[in-house]
């Protein structure tokens, strides 16, 4: 029998190339939230999966955005290279069809503080390529430049070829005992990741400016006999924004509730009452000391 395998997986690229989504597929769990917009992840957050031969802890990060302003963007950038100089392998995540200076500038990066610890690049969204065969040059060309300690196409949408990167991390892992409980799924409280579920639809259901202005607090978070109560508090920045938010007789906030309690339910396996507020605080997004009292930075 082989030795058991456990260690930290730094899931790590620029933003929307799909490192949430691709680490929800690997935990065969949704924790993560994930929309079309960039820096919807905003913290670094681990992700549980333990298994008879290996426990896997993933670290998703907020995409490495270069020459982000204000409080916000440093805060996800700090997270992000912590994860990376801590972790046990690193997991590059880019998109087909090609790697694009962003990717470029990820690998120059990580280049510097990797060290002899192994890097894997997950090529993917292979699903959008209508035909399979250009992936091939792609492939031959990455594999030429000695980047990457194994290169994994695969699509984290449709599962495709997910079970083949797993294979490879745990092969990069070193031998080592599982260091979390084998029911435990994650670092953060079920209350983080309620507030998550709310953000996550105001990113999916909101145009540009609103996402960005929005944060969640979760006020109180009570077990109770037949069902899990929440309360929870959406901040924006501004009173036009708390009226988007809000929409017309209210249906703009009631639609973001419907759609995180079900996700909720769906984590929790238990029945959520979530009551929603909207409120306003001015200037949030770009202060150090607000931020930390709202529980950004790890
Ligand atoms: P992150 O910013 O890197 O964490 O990316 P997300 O996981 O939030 O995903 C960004 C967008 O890409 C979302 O709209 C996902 O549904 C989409 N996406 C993720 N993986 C795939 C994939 O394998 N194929 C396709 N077509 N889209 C994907
Ligand atoms: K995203
Ligand atoms: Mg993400």
């Amino acid at each position: 029998m082989s030795a058991y395998r456990s260690g930290t997986i730094a899931v790590f690229g620029r933003p929307n190339v799909g490192k949430s989504t691709l680490i929800n597929r690997l935990l065969g769990h949704k924790l993560l939230i994930t929309s079309p917009k960039p820096q919807t992840t905003r913290h670094r957050i681990l992700g549980i999966k333990t298994t008879a031969d290996a426990q896997f802890l993933y670290l998703d990060t907020p995409g490495l955005v270069w020459g982000g302003k204000g409080a916000l963007a440093r805060q996800m950038d700090g997270a992000t290279a912590s994860a990376l100089a801590e972790a046990d392998c690193l997991v590059l995540v880019a998109a087909c069809p090609r790697l694009q200076d962003d990717d470029e500038r990820a690998l120059d990066f990580v280049k510097g503080l990797r060290g002899d610890r192994p890097l894997i690049l997950a090529l993917n969204k292979v699903d959008r390529m209508a035909h399979k065969e250009a992936l091939l040059p792609l492939l031959a060309a990455l594999a030429e430049r000695r980047i990457a300690t194994e290169i994994v196409p695969l699509s984290a949408r449709d599962g495709s070829n997910v079970e083949a990167l797993e294979a490879v991390i745990a092969r990069a892992l070193p031998e080592r005992e599982a260091l979390y409980p084998e029911d435990q799924l994650s670092d953060r409280s079920d209350r983080f990741v309620a507030a998550e579920f709310v953000r996550e639809q105001v990113f999916r259901r909101f145009a540009q400016e609103i996402p960005y202005v929005t944060t969640v607090d979760i006020e109180s978070f009570r077990e109770e006999k037949h069902l899990v109560r929440i309360e929870a508090i959406i901040y924006v920045e501004k009173e036009g924004q708390k009226a988007i938010l809000v929409g017309q007789g209210g249906a703009g906030l009631k639609a973001v509730g419907s759609a995180a309690r079900r996700a909720l339910e769906r984590h929790l396996g238990r029945k959520v009452y979530l009551g929603l507020w909207v409120k306003v605080r001015g200037g949030w997004s770009d202060d150090a000391r607000a931020l930390q009292s709202l529980g950004y930075g790890s």
